[in-house]
């Protein structure tokens, strides 16, 4: 009965709402996957075309190597300096380590230009330190003590609160986050530096460190290059950041931008990780990472930074930029914040940040003809088939220790051997931040497969296989 009434009135109630369910399913399921389409639409989108860094316009790369092997530096050594000063921040305590970089730096270069240096401490000099190093400098050695007040902390952070930061990195593993010094160091390198009475006179700084060492000769002037080039930031060897040192710097930065209306040109681009995970990222969920969440190292559009910078113990670069108005006016920001306290900011990631959010990719130099060696990275280039001037006299004779020359190496007498295994430091230290930060100034960029195979090509200037590009 029940079978008869409910077949005349049509299908059994069970089966109809299984029909209208599995129909609201299949609508729910196409709804799905519309949105699933879209939104992987939306974030290849953002990540991979809007994001995307163009290629330089003309048949060149904008970087190149200054120099390919040597020079003759005899006939450079008479022609106009620039106003230039090499500088070292140091410790008494390290009188050793900076003899060692000053014997290596006057030997490799300065010995020939004569460019003088400055010693800068916080404390006053010993005149132990001074006297030792005096000996070492074939120009003018200048020794200078911080004014007060210009080595940190910042304005307005008592003792007590500075203390609790510091603990609080401690406990937290942050790299020398616990030392008051190296916050000091690291905010002072960031902007006083740069408006030091000490600097005035001179348009261009080369940043050294006790223990660090040069394995290749330079013969000619990085300074007269960088002007007659329009250069504005030269570079060695470039890495990831400790992510724990700065979570909220990339951010700090990037509010800055929007604020002063700056451009996402092509080398802050450079800047933004749209690498990885990028599927995972379409805009709902960006706006959750970057202005709900405010998650670490991402800015509030919820683009995160790769972490890329430039090692800045090694550095040549143009005074005036830095103690120009637009990197002062950025310091500024930043200090306001606390970071360099509350976080440990490194100068190294805030410079670098700094240069690709203000300069053009055409104003930044990488010295790959350099070997710069500072514990644990090391950067070296092959030297240059045929072009080691082994009989030029101001040069001298060549080291015992010099490595073998190569078609398609550029540097001058280097010795990168270290007595260590291994060949990866005969090469430039490339790697994935290189390749990217250069993106704005590479014609010539690594092929997917390239970079499968770890094989970082010479993106700027030179193919895969080191061969300059035509
Ligand atoms: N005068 C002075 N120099 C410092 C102090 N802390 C660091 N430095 C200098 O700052 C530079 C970077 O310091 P370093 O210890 O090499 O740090 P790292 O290279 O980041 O591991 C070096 O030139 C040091 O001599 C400090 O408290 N006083
Ligand atoms: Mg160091």
């Amino acid at each position: 009965m029940k079978f008869l009434s409910s077949s005349l009135l049509g299908p059994p109630i069970s089966i109809t709402r299984s029909l209208l369910r599995s129909r609201r399913v299949n609508l729910l399921l196409k709804v799905s996957a519309l949105i699933l389409l879209l939104s992987v639409l939306e974030a290849y989108y953002h990540s991979q075309v809007s994001l995307s860094i163009p290629r330089p316009v003309g048949p060149n790369d904008l970087d190149e190597p200054f120099s390919i092997g040597c020079q003759d530096v005899s006939k450079l050594v008479t022609r106009p300096r620039e106003k230039a000063v090499l500088v070292m921040l140091a410790r008494n305590n390290e009188l050793k380590e900076a003899k060692r970089t000053m014997e290596n730096v006057e030997d490799r270069f300065n010995r020939w230009f004569n460019y003088p240096v400055l010693f800068l401490n916080n404390e006053p000099w010993s005149e132990e330190f001074v006297r030792a190093l005096k000996g070492t400098v074939s120009g003018e050695a200048k020794f200078e003590v911080i004014p007060g007040g210009t080595w940190g902390p910042s304005e307005g952070l008592t003792k007590e609160v500075m203390g609790e930061y510091l603990k609080q990195q401690e406990a937290d593993g942050v790299y020398k986050g616990e030392i008051e010094g190296y916050h000091h160091m690291c905010r002072f390198y960031s902007g006083e530096f740069y408006n030091l009475d000490a600097l005035k006179e001179y348009k261009y700084y080369w940043r050294l460190e006790p223990g660090v060492s040069y394995g290749c000769s330079l013969t000619y002037d990085p300074f007269v290059e960088m002007a007659r080039r329009g250069k504005k930031y030269g570079y060695t060897v470039a890495l990831w950041e400790e992510p724990n040192t700065c979570p909220s710097l990339f951010r700090t930065v990037d509010d800055f931008r929007t604020q002063n209306n700056i451009p996402m040109h092509p080398n802050w681009k450079a800047m933004i990780d749209t690498e990885s995970n990028w599927l995972l990222k379409p805009a709902p969920i960006r706006w959750l990472l970057g202005k709900i969440l405010r998650r670490e190292h991402y800015n509030i559009k919820g683009e995160k930074w790769n972490l890329c910078h430039y090692w800045s113990n090694f550095e040549i670069a143009d005074l005036d930029f830095f103690r120009g108005e637009q990197y002062q006016k950025l310091f500024k920001h930043l200090d306001k914040t606390g970071g360099f306290y509350r976080e440990r900011w490194g100068d190294a990631p805030v410079h670098s940040l700094a240069v690709h959010l203000l300069l053009e990719a055409k104003e930044l130099h990488h010295f790959s003809d350099i070997a710069y060696y500072h514990e644990p990275f090391w950067q070296c280039p092959q030297n240059a088939k045929g072009k080691q001037l082994l009989d030029n006299e101001m040069i001298g004779k060549p080291t015992e220790g010099m490595s073998e020359e190569q078609q398609g190496g550029f540097g001058c007498r280097c010795e990168c051997g270290l007595g260590k295994k291994g060949d990866w430091r005969k090469r430039n230290n490339r790697g994935i931040c290189l390749e990217k930060m250069q993106q704005p100034a590479a014609r010539h960029r690594a092929s997917w497969w390239d970079l499968r195979r770890r094989r970082w090509p010479y993106s700027v200037g030179f193919d895969s296989e080191g061969n300059k590009v035509a």
